[in-house]
């Protein structure tokens, strides 16, 4: 049976885990009524403090996620958890990482532990994704936490919907640390070393002290702190913990939170509309100009960029109607 738009939303924002789990599988298929309850959830958002773990695969991102989520637990608050993993194909609760301890978690009912996968891509895996952060926040969490695994474009995508970014990386690959300065480097609001019980730990702090000093001044002169951990015994976490708050009333200080959240409404916004373009521009290229257009370019009558300037001016015009 499906649920009524309406009920779900009143559901969710009750606190029902079942409603929430139901309606995040909704988002998952692209469900037109998801839609429709976000819509309505939408005024209920805003409160969480979103916290992205990104950094290299096997890092610890997951073992530090639990830790993490142990530790606010502990404080009294409540935490929903979202591991984006792009290469598995499995969604649905799958848990990732640190199964024994994620398993913990998963039976304090103020955890929220959800894994999105390629499957979430339906719908464009970092929209599915800032989509369920939403409804954690609406569903009354205090904290989202969001790890996502790898380099690349969703990793850094997704570190656009966080307040607080957090960068994993581990002792021992030199490799490592220049992926990090191969674009990470601008993007973390927090550094962590996990693996800190392994050789060459303190190697990796120093450079990576180093490679920040000549970062250029972050918004509202943060200065990003390093931590070492060892996520696996749960130490360091306090102190990462620590940080991360630190960095949340730095940014309401400094006015800077304001823009954090513009900035991630932006992101946002932007990416809803790639998909929503790029479906509405596939559908104009399976009718009799957009045809018409592909044809012309087969025949090198027209190349690619100007055929999509075309487009565009289509799309427009017939959003003007
Ligand atoms: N020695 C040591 N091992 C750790 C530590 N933290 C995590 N590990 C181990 O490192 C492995 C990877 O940990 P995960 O938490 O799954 O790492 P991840 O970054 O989430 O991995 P992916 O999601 O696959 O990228 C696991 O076997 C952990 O038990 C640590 O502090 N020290
Ligand atoms: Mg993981």
């Amino acid at each position: 049976m499906r649920d009524a738009p309406k009920d779900l939303y009143e559901r969710v924002l009750k606190g029902d885990r079942r409603a929430a789990a139901r309606l995040i599988t909704m988002v998952e298929n692209g469900d037109r009524d998801a839609r429709e309850v976000l819509r309505m959830l939408h005024s209920r958002t805003g409160r969480a403090h979103i916290v992205g773990l990104t950094g290299s695969p096997g890092s610890g991102k997951s073992t530090l996620a639990c830790r993490l989520a142990q530790g606010y637990r502990a404080a009294g608050k409540t935490v929903g958890v979202i591991c984006v993993d792009p290469t598995s194909p499995f969604t649905g609760g799958a848990l990732l990482g640190d199964r024994v301890r994620m398993q913990e978690l998963a039976g304090d009912p103020e955890v929220f532990i959800r894994s999105m996968g390629s499957r979430g891509a339906l719908g464009g895996l970092s929209v599915a994704t800032n989509d369920v952060i939403n409804i954690l926040d609406a569903f009354g969490k205090d904290l989202v936490i969001v790890e996502t695994v790898g380099a690349g474009q969703v990793e850094i995508e997704i570190v656009k919907y966080a307040h607080t970014c957090c960068v994993v990386t581990m002792p021992g690959a030199g490799d490592e640390i220049q992926a990090i300065k191969a674009g990470i480097l601008e993007i973390g609001d927090v550094f962590v070393v996990n693996k800190a019980d392994r050789e060459g730990a303190q190697r990796t702090l120093a450079d990576l002290e180093m490679m920040l000093e000549t970062r250029p001044g972050g918004p509202g002169d943060w200065k990003p702190p390093v931590v070492a951990t060892v996520a696996l015994e749960g130490e360091g976490v306090d102190e990462l913990e620590r940080a991360i708050e630190r960095h949340s009333a730095h940014l309401l200080e400094s006015g800077m939170m304001a823009e954090k959240t513009e900035q991630r409404m932006k992101a946002e916004l932007l990416g809803i509309l790639d998909l929503m373009v790029s479906r509405e521009a596939g559908r104009a290229l399976e009718e009799g100009e957009g045809k018409e257009l592909v044809r012309r370019m087969a025949e090198r009558q027209i190349d690619p960029h100007s055929a999509a300037e075309e487009v565009v001016k289509y799309l427009l015009k017939r959003a003007g109607n």
